[in-house]
């Protein structure tokens, strides 16, 4: 076996990612549970000066409706203490169903949070709330990243909250209903520019569609999938599960990308464009790299998705 999944994961070592977004992520997390919420506060509506972030559809919401509607019934100091749970992560019934929601929910919820403590429903961040010194730094650091870095840091930091009993992520997950792919008369077919080969545009154009089962089928057998500061999710059916919670809505643009030697009939390809994601439509573009690893029979080994340090990186094919 010429290649494991561990030495995939270095194809296109020259690939600058954002590592700004695990480091302040990391940051976040070592802050008290009120310098939390207000950083994100301080973030969010910053941010809601230059982008707008789409309503979750109702649908997806009606899961978390009833602990909204409860947190909603409460006294504000008791709101504050949920909150402030949420990101203490601390054992409670509310921290773990928390947990046990999808990504979309988890920010779902929070969205409607936000929307009822501007609305003076839900316990605001206290007026004057000042930040210590280590959180302004924080703060400081999301306000120089771009718009991608931005949401990406704030996404991270919403997924982490919550109680999950064993690990974090192992909380068996309530699932998002499965919704059909497009039509084929709804499809749209991208082009890359230096790169025609089938299977990377089969998965492109695939996931535009949201049919996963297409796209996966592309995979080899133990293919795996590697998100942005993530370990690989290896298997097809681990894929599926993924992509169905985590890829609906997502708009891939591909723009140029470059096939490298095959070395023992392993073909590397590395492609570089945009992903728009669906809570803020083409607001935000995020600059992204797809390092792809083809096997002999043209079929996914690997696949890495990197958010890329700086539209500069966007440039970037080169093997080493
Ligand atoms: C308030 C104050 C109190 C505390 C909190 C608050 C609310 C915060 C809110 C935050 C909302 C944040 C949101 C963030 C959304 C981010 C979405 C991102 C999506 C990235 C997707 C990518 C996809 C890449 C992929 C590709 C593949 O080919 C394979 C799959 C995959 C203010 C109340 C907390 C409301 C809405 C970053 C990059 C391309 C890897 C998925």
């Amino acid at each position: 076996m010429p290649f494991t999944i561990e030495s995939a994961r270095s194809i296109f070592p020259g690939t600058q990612a954002a590592n700004v977004v695990p480091s302040t992520v990391e940051a976040f997390n070592q802050l008290s549970a009120e310098d939390q919420l207000a950083l994100i506060w301080f973030a969010y509506t910053e941010m809601g000066k230059s982008i707008t972030v789409a309503a979750p559809g109702a649908a997806s919401m009606i899961i978390a409706q009833g602990i909204l509607e409860q947190i909603k019934q409460m006294p504000f100091d008791a709101q504050t203490q949920v909150m402030c749970d949420l990101a203490n992560r601390s054992d409670t019934p509310i921290c773990r169903s928390y947990a046990s929601f999808t990504m979309n929910i988890k920010l779902g919820f929070w969205y409607q949070l936000g929307d009822w403590m501007a609305q003076g429903l839900v316990a605001p961040i206290p007026v004057g709330y000042k930040l210590s010194s280590k959180a302004e730094s924080v703060l400081q650091t999301i306000r120089e990243a771009d718009s991608g870095q931005q949401i990406t840091i704030l996404r991270n930091a919403v997924v982490g909250m919550g109680f999950d009993p064993n690990a974090p992520g192992s909380y068996k997950k309530v699932e998002d209903p499965v919704v059909a792919p497009m039509e084929a008369s709804a499809r749209t077919q991208v082009t890359i520019e230096g790169t025609s080969d089938p299977t990377v545009l089969g998965y492109i154009n695939n996931m535009n569609a949201f049919d996963f089962e297409t796209a996966v089928s592309l995979f080899a057998e133990d293919g795996a999938l590697q998100p942005p500061f993530q370990r690989p999710i290896v298997g097809r059916e681990a894929i599926l599960a993924y992509m169905r919670e985590e890829c609906q809505g997502l708009k891939m643009m591909p723009e140029r990308g470059a096939a490298d030697a095959p070395e023992d009939g392993f073909t590397p390809i590395k492609v570089t464009g945009k992903v728009q994601t669906p809570w803020f439509g083409s607001s935000v573009g995020m600059n992204i790299a797809w390092r792809f690893l083809l096997n002999p029979q043209g079929k996914i080994f690997f696949v890495a998705i990197d958010l890329l340090a700086s539209p500069k990186e966007l440039l970037n094919l080169a093997r080493k």
